[in-house]
């Protein structure tokens, strides 16, 4: 192994020359099949993993639910407390921690921190929150009777998070889920099993400071096998899972099936639309950002850019400039813009995609292939040219609008009025992001509406990826309609329990029924 790899493994206590358990459940275990970590910089194996196996996986399962039972009577503000001792083990860790995304998924060194953050703030929500989490009283038609709803935790959460945050996303579960006072289980993505296990480091040496069960925040793991197991198991009440559509309908059917609860955070296929007066000195670093940012591959990256007929050469004279000057580089250096995607089978979906544009003959205006120049070791990493192009249809019905491809491919339309670019905004089955770029009040007021934007995020002057924990997070339609993170989502962490308590000498029933007459 590399030192710059050895490095970042060690500040995180990862000894990479073994092959590593890849379960927690309280104990490490893990003695199924092995799992490699590759670099998507140099396609260096990082470490071997073993993940779960089906007898593994039911004791941690088991492990999870004894860990509730614990956990549920510990008071809120006391959870809370853990919480915060959490948020401080990973500031003090954000540095390290940051630096191993930026190796083992390829986003760059900013991104990787800024990933790290995003748990760190989603903790220091849900410290708050753990004294804030409150039911309600409500006004009874019969005398001396009062209504509760009362939140209690709700079980065990299982969460199924995607390569492309493989800290934060699991930061909002986690943190949401130990406030209401649930157990969670982690199945992180196979391809990013060392995030999970310096994550699930650091958790657990605060939970186990705290004479708290491990098994409160559990790792499994695993492949699909692993994956399916969890979401048909019985002993998990959430199913909380990030991923593509494609996966996402079956693990939503599954657990419909089986009546649990299922929270999804699907594909994106996200627009910025861009007015006569728009602003674009914000407006093109901000797209530029939106597409090229992760190297496309954030949910809410920007996919499709609308832009008004009167700015439209000047917006892509622009944005061309900017495109002009990225070139790729280890996402590790501080000056990379551009990281590498993240698999080697991504840069197969980014060829196919770029094949049909072609074939669609579509204009490419800047990128649509591989880079064939880059010297060793970033000859063997997945980089791909971020790529601008103008479909010949603007027909979003078209595969070529309606697709998510997870790469930084930008496709661009000229419009004329804003109601025809908020129509194919809403034309595609994902509602995940948008953004609209203009200083008119009136426009704005369009865009939030009704008969505006249907994504879970309608920003205004402001990019498409890149939200603050504060607000609900999730999207609309094949999306998946689940919230995470801020706003009200932590209330589908908890089960409901509406109390109607008599405290009179009598016992009337509601709606003044007699019975008997
Ligand atoms: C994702 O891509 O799955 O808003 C999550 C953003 C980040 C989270 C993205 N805060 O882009």
């Amino acid at each position: 192994i590399s030192s710059r790899a050895s490095t970042i493994l060690s500040a995180l206590d990862i000894s990479p020359e073994k092959e590593l358990p890849g379960v927690y459940d309280g104990k490490w275990r893990g003695t199924g099949d092995v799992l490699e970590s590759v670099c998507p910089t140099t396609g260096e194996v990082l470490a071997r993993v073993h993940s779960a196996t089906p007898e593994e996986l039911q004791t941690a399962l088991q492990k999870t639910r004894e860990a509730y039972t614990f956990f549920r009577s510990v008071p809120a503000p006391r959870r809370g407390e853990i919480l915060r001792q959490i948020r401080e083990a990973l500031a003090a860790k954000r540095e390290e921690l940051g630096a191993l995304v930026s190796l083992e998924m390829g986003k760059i060194r900013t991104e990787g921190v800024g990933e790290v953050q995003e748990f760190v703030d989603i903790a220091d929500y849900a410290v708050g929150l753990s004294r804030m989490m409150n039911g309600r009283v409500v006004a009874s038609e019969r005398p001396g009777h009062s209504i509760l709803e009362v939140p209690n935790p709700l079980g065990v959460i299982a969460v199924l998070s995607a390569f492309n945050f493989p800290v934060a996303v699991y930061g909002w579960n986690l943190s949401l889920s130990l406030a209401a006072g649930n157990a969670t289980l982690w199945k992180p993505s196979p391809s990013t099993p060392l995030c999970s296990i310096a994550v699930t480091k650091i958790v657990s040496g605060v939970l186990e400071k705290n004479g708290i069960p491990g098994a409160v925040a559990g790792l499994v793991i695993g492949g699909k096998d692993v994956g399916e197991s969890i979401v048909e198991s019985q002993d998990v009440d959430m199913v909380s899972f990030t991923g593509s559509e494609a996966v996402g309908r079956q693990v939503g059917k599954v657990v419909q099936s089986r009546f649990g609860k299922v929270l999804l955070e699907l594909g994106g296929n996200n627009a910025s639309i861009v007015m006569p007066d728009a602003d674009l000195s914000m407006a093109v670093p901000a797209v530029f950002f939106g597409a090229v940012g992760t190297a496309g591959q954030r949910c809410t990256s920007t996919r499709r850019l609308y832009l008004h007929r009167s700015i439209a050469s000047e917006f892509l004279e622009r944005l061309q400039a900017l495109y002009a000057s990225v070139t790729p580089g280890d996402p590790l250096h501080a000056s990379t813009l551009l990281g590498p995607l993240h698999t080697r089978s991504a840069m197969d979906i980014y060829t196919g995609a770029i094949d049909r544009l072609r074939a669609a003959d579509a204009e490419i205006l800047v990128g649509g292939g591989q880079y064939t120049d880059l010297s060793s070791p970033l000859d063997r990493g997945n980089f791909v040219m971020p790529t601008i192009t103008v479909p010949k249809s603007t027909d979003v019905g078209l595969a070529l609008w309606k697709t998510e491809t997870f790469a930084p491919i930008l496709s661009v339309a000229v419009f004329d009025e804003l109601e025809e670019a908020v129509q194919w905004n809403n034309g595609v089955p994902q509602g995940l992001s948008s953004s609209l770029w203009t200083k008119d009040l009136r426009n704005v007021g369009k865009w939030i509406g009704p008969a505006g934007s249907d994504a879970g995020i309608v920003n205004v002057n402001v990019g498409t990826s890149g939200a603050e924990i504060g607000a609900a997070f999730g999207g609309n339609k094949s999306t998946g309609w689940g919230r995470e993170s801020g706003g009200d989502a932590w209330k589908q962490y908890v089960r409901w329990s509406a109390c109607t308590i008599n405290f009179s000498d009598d016992a009337p029933l509601a709606q003044g029924v007699q019975f008997p007459a």
